[in-house]
């Protein structure tokens, strides 16, 4: 693991831009392992015995030409939550987020082949509400070397301060995946939108905010676009008392608004606190729900 240290000149650019691109993130070890774990997922194998809580594309069931998408792998697969928890991450989120402390809230598995569709451009806080600080900062990781034609995530540069949006109309394989954003655009009044193309190595990425709009074009190159998102929230985040998520929901205890760490893990937190079962559950030492070590 590298140290993701942030700089006070990057949290600027941050809250300015929406987003920073970053060389490395995880390392060329890191990297292999998760391209050989997704071939296990697609192919709908549980490394844990736990279905993930999205699993939008399976090998022999689903269209090739679109982008596969599974989300929450890491309740699946130990080897995917030894990357995507790691406490580097939450510790780098906390500090562009300005958060005592990160929660991980989904990560996000992404697959576009050669070929594959678009993913329409939107905010994430929006799919959010359900929770009662909807801020996410997002840590977007590539598995392969980006192009700009072989659709990679694209980010509008200070599309973070146009205001909050609803979901949009089509999220897997629109058209035109920049319909929404310039319906935004207008309604913010802003004629000139700058559409940035993360290009980097395998192991490279970028932080964005969830406010920040973003989406992806088809894959034009002869090459696969992997990736994988750790969306993350304020460690002090709550269930919304009224609003159901129609997935995310189903962890909310009646009569209670607080995350449970086992679906919602702290990965870093200022004052030393880190879930006491992910060290353990990441180093497969441990199965899902599984006693923790004293
Ligand atoms: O990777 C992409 O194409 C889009 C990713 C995305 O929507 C996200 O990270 O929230």
């Amino acid at each position: 693991m590298f140290e993701l240290d942030i700089s006070d000149a990057q949290v600027e650019r941050f809250h300015a831009d929406g987003f920073i691109i970053v060389d490395r993130i995880i390392s060329d070890e890191q990297v292999a392992l998760l391209r050989e774990r997704f071939e296990h997922l697609f192919r709908g194998e549980w490394e844990t015995g736990l279905t993930p809580d999205e699993v939008n594309w399976r090998a022999g069931r689903d269209r090739e030409d679109v982008t596969r998408q599974i989300c929450n792998g890491w309740k699946a697969d130990r080897f995917v939550a030894s990357v995507v928890l790691q406490g580097e991450i939450g510790r780098a989120c906390a500090r562009l987020g300005g958060w005592p402390g990160t929660r991980i809230s989904q990560d996000n598995i992404l697959w576009k082949p050669p070929g594959g569709k678009a993913l329409g451009f939107h905010q994430d806080s929006a799919y959010e509400q359900w929770t009662t600080i909807p801020d996410w900062v997002s840590c977007w990781i590539a598995l392969d070397d980006t192009t700009e034609s072989g659709g990679t995530v694209e980010y509008v540069r200070g599309s973070n301060h146009w205001g909050e949006s609803d979901m949009i109309e089509q999220f897997h394989a629109p058209e035109d995946p920049a319909t929404d954003l310039r319906k935004a655009a207008d309604r913010a009044g802003v004629s000139d939108i700058e559409r940035v193309p993360v290009v980097v190595k395998a192991g490279g990425g970028a932080f964005h905010s969830g406010w920040t709009w973003h989406g992806s074009d088809v894959n034009r190159s002869s090459r696969p676009r992997r990736s994988i998102v750790a969306h993350c929230m304020s460690s002090e985040t709550r269930f919304h008392p009224d609003y159901v998520g129609y997935i995310y929901s189903r962890y909310k205890r009646f009569g209670s608004d607080e995350m449970d760490e086992s679906f919602f893990p702290v990965l870093w937190h200022e004052n030393g606190h880190r879930s006491p079962f992910l060290d353990a559950y990441m180093a497969r030492r441990i199965p899902w729900g599984g006693q923790v070590p004293q």
